[in-house]
């Protein structure tokens, strides 16, 4: 079977204990304490990601389903027939629909790291789409995985929506667009939605919400270390924290602690300093050249970008 190789620092994880307990381990234990965003997505993070996309400020998502419908004519010509949708952190399948909706005889290989949220999903999606081969993969994308045999003599189309790779730091985003374009093979085709840079005041109230659900999505990483590794973290000693780096061209999330205080995670005590975060997420943002840039240095054509009016968010086609 083809194997999706996309982290090559990815280890296996050690014997008896799992991934998320090692990396909590190895994320509080370094100067910045960090931990990988990927673990937002438990069953309640992936419901509260839900929850995100529909905030009146929260705008990616429902720009992003403007463009693929004013495009879906578009990709799915770039497409072509018979194609195989591989979509890359496939979450709730919504946006897929528009795609699925205007291609001929496609199939679809979800892959995402949440699996009951995304069999829950495609078995709606099954409903609607019944003609439709799909086979989901339930993996953080990132990791090696087998392709499964529905793609054999397909055309490979990666669907990398939402500015999921804007996770990625730009080296990053290269690194794993290089390794897509080996995995999708010789005459692929990548669609990638990338968020683009704008007013930090835009950004800012997109990652502070009034309601305060984008609070409870980072802080349902505490939630989720009490309850899978026996951790005693009090949340109402920490606070979201979200800023635009521009700098870095990113937004950064994390979790500051409100006190100096010592936590206990499966038995293992960890200092916090008054104000000390840790960093949960980066949310990296593009201009259309330096994506179109970034794609070219990692062996993509970029074949076009199509933005909303106002260039808030862009869908770019990849072709190799
Ligand atoms: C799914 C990574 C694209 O960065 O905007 C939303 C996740 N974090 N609000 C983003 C997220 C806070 C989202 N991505």
């Amino acid at each position: 079977a083809a194997m999706l190789r996309l982290d090559p620092d990815a280890l296996p994880p050690v014997e008896g204990r799992s991934a998320f307990y090692d990396d909590v381990m190895r994320g509080l234990t370094l100067r910045q304490k960090t931990l990988p965003a990927k673990y937002f997505y438990d069953t309640e993070g992936s419901r509260l990601f839900d929850r995100i996309c529909e905030l009146p400020e929260y705008y990616p998502t429902r720009t992003e389903i403007g463009i693929l419908r004013d495009h879906a004519d578009d990709i799915a010509a770039f497409a072509g027939e018979k194609a195989a949708l591989i979509e890359f952190g496939s979450g709730s399948s919504t946006k897929v629909r528009l795609l699925l909706g205007a291609m001929r005889h496609p199939a679809y290989v979800p892959i995402d790291i949440s699996g009951e949220h995304m069999i829950e999903a495609v078995e709606r999606l099954r409903l609607d789409y019944p003609d439709v081969p799909m086979h989901p993969v339930e993996t953080d994308f990132t990791q090696d995985a087998a392709l499964p045999t529905i793609i054999s003599g397909r055309r490979r189309i990666g669907f990398f929506p939402g500015s999921t790779i804007g996770n990625f730091t730009p080296d990053q985003a290269e690194a794993f667009l290089r390794r897509a374009a080996g995995t999708l093979g010789a005459g692929a085709g990548f669609v990638v939605g990338v968020d683009l840079k704008k007013d930090p005041a835009v950004l800012h109230a997109a990652y502070n919400d009034r309601q305060g659900v984008t609070a409870a999505f980072n802080l349902n990483l505490l939630a989720r270390i009490n309850r899978e590794l026996h951790g005693e973290i009090d949340l109402a000693h920490f606070r979201h924290l979200a800023f635009y780096n521009a700098a870095a061209g990113r937004v950064e999330m994390h979790i500051e602690s409100l006190k100096r205080q010592r936590v206990r995670i499966a038995g293992d005590m960890f200092a916090f300093r008054n104000g000390e975060t840790i960093h949960t997420e980066n949310s990296c943002k593009y201009a259309v050249d330096e994506f179109q840039a970034l794609a070219k240095r990692a062996g993509w054509h970029p074949e076009v970008c199509f933005t909303d009016a106002d260039k808030l968010f862009s869908v770019h086609l990849l072709a190799r």
